[in-house]
């Protein structure tokens, strides 16, 4: 793989699951990364030492996923100048309610790009499209990508007509 240009951070091991998501679309369209354990509240200094050094590292956008009182995404857009990607995690007792509103709710001067709760996959996906304003090949790739996604909601949409409601229920619970 070439050198990181996107990091995905999480505030917990506890993430991993969900944040590899992210992982696997920067892997699929071959994109140098780094992931790290990073948390706004446990490592502070670290985390500020990471967003205010990632410019030179050659990190070109920073995926952030967190849960409960979320506030990695927001800390390291604070110091960070390129794109931040926020990724609500459900890991508490408010199931992720209290991570997209700490997420989102950024003061003006301050964004960060979220996404749905637990939806990392969408943050790959959009630091691939933000990376392919740049890069044709990569453009295509994503082209390419979406004529996928179509292709198979047209297979299904044949599918359903085929064999009717009921055994298509019946697949989709095996
Ligand atoms: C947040 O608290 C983390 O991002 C995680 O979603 C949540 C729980 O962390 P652990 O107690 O599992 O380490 O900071």
């Amino acid at each position: 793989m070439s050198k990181p240009i996107v990091s995905i951070l999480m505030g917990s091991d506890s993430d991993l699951v969900v944040m590899n998501e992210a992982v696997k679309v920067l892997k699929e369209f071959q994109i140098g990364h780094e992931v790290l354990i990073l948390s706004a509240h446990r490592v502070p200094e670290e985390t500020a030492n990471y967003a205010k050094s990632a410019v030179k590292k050659g990190i070109k956008i920073i995926i952030c996923g967190a849960g409960a009182a979320a506030h990695l995404a927001g800390v390291i857009a604070a110091l960070y100048p390129l794109p931040v990607i926020g990724v609500p995690i459900k890991s508490s007792a408010l199931n992720g309610l209290d991570a997209l509103f700490s997420i989102v709710q950024m003061p003006p001067g301050v964004p960060v790009a979220t996404v749905g709760i637990n939806n990392a996959k969408n943050a790959g996906l959009l630091a691939v499209q933000i990376l392919a304003t740049h890069d044709k090949k990569l453009q295509g790739k994503v082209e390419e990508y979406k004529n996928k996604l179509a292709k198979s909601v047209s297979e299904k949409n044949i599918k359903l007509q085929k064999i009717g409601i009921n055994k298509y229920l019946e697949e989709v619970k095996k």
